[in-house]
């Protein structure tokens, strides 16, 4: 039996952030099918959720739905926290930012479409702002652009889910690397090192082989597409 089950769509948006964890710390998982568990059986797990990702903790016998929630299940389990009690909860902080972005830019998981003045509204003033708190971060503690981590000496969750953020967005979306190198730029190479981490890239690379761009597919990517250039 492996420690972790988790359910997710073949693209990375949300799952990305719990699997790029579970690479990084090499746990023993396997990831399924979110239509192993959503929408039919979703009432029927432990502690439903709305909509993937679900992690199943299998020492534990213990579901978890809401990706913030499960990143900090195993941020605490794996010790990627740090160490300081305040920052647990900044680390937590920039989660929630993460989620609240991937919301954002989906336009609340594509309730209306993008049009191209919502988008260029979108783009020049939240998105850049969002960048920019990202930058604040790493720069409070210290982050430079070619070493550190975004809350203090060494690699936590946050720098897990920055990357997961900002650097599936620009591999999705190449058009938005420029954004992120002017608004955030030692956030744009802190992506990068994780991205390049030995236990990181293998993966990453071998999702991008067989998904290339995907990001969070459906008529909201589609929309994406044609209003991002
Ligand atoms: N707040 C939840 C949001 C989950 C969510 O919206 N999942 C998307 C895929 S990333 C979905 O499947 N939505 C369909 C639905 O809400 O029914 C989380 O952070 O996990």
């Amino acid at each position: 039996m492996q420690d972790y089950e988790l359910y997710y769509w073949g693209l990375p948006f949300r799952g990305n952030f719990i699997q790029l964890f579970l690479e990084e710390v090499r746990a023993d998982y396997r990831k399924l099918d979110a239509s192993e568990v959503y929408p039919d059986k979703n009432l029927n797990i432990q502690y439903p959720g709305m909509a993937p990702p679900y992690l199943y903790d299998c020492r534990a016998q213990v579901w978890f739905a809401q990706m913030p929630a499960i990143l900090m299940h195993l941020a605490k389990a794996y010790h990627f926290l740090p160490d300081e009690p305040v920052q647990h909860t900044l680390a937590l902080k920039v989660v929630l930012d993460c989620n609240d972005i991937l919301m954002e830019i989906t336009n609340y998981n594509g309730t209306v479409m993008w049009d191209e003045d919502s988008w260029t509204e979108f783009r020049t003033h939240r998105l850049a702002d969002w960048m920019a708190i990202f930058e604040k971060t790493g720069q409070a503690h210290r982050l430079k652009p070619e070493a550190g981590y975004l809350l203090g000496s060494r690699l936590t969750v946050a720098d897990i889910a920055t990357a997961a953020l900002f650097g599936t967005l620009v591999h999705s979306f190449p058009e938005l690397a420029s954004d992120l190198e002017h608004s955030a730029p030692c956030v744009a190479s802190l992506c990068q090192r994780v991205e390049g981490r030995p236990s990181i890239s293998p993966f990453l690379e071998k999702q991008r082989r067989e998904l290339g761009k995907a990001y969070c597919g459906g008529r909201i990517e589609q929309s994406l597409r044609d209003v991002i250039r």
